[in-house]
């Protein structure tokens, strides 16, 4: 027999539970409004629930080390496309802020003036 091919193609491997995550809408890379990107879309995440324990698992998931802050009512101002996540309630050791117990994918009840944010300890790069 031939000898398997490596074949590459654009499908997306198997699902990792680790989704990518941003913070964006501030001047540091390690706060902001927390965004998931899922089905091909950046969306956010709404604020019920919100607490230092899920911003602990973003924080860690970004790279920046502990969460100081956990932001409501889109304190870095409003995001755009889906929601994607609501009554996310993390333990604070989950490894992505999809392992936390939330609603559902999409699911939720929130409008985006109560997008999630939160503020890590990693380093603050502003310029001078
Ligand atoms: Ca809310
Ligand atoms: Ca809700």
């Amino acid at each position: 027999g031939s000898p398997p091919r490596r074949v590459s193609q654009t499908t997306p491997g198997p699902t990792s539970s680790n989704s990518t995550v941003r913070l964006i809408g501030s001047t540091s890379r390690c706060s902001g409004r927390v965004e998931i990107f899922r089905n091909g879309q950046w969306g956010t995440v709404c604020d019920d629930f919100w607490s230092l324990n899920n911003a602990q698992v973003v924080c860690q998931q970004v790279g920046c080390g502990r969460a100081t802050r956990a932001l409501r009512w889109a304190y870095f101002g409003p995001g755009s496309g889906p929601i994607w996540l609501d009554n996310v309630q993390c333990s604070g050791n989950e490894l992505s802020i999809t392992d936390c117990v939330h609603g559902g994918l999409g699911s939720h009840n929130c409008r985006h003036d109560e997008d999630a944010g939160v503020i890590c300890q990693g380093k603050c790069i502003f310029l001078f």
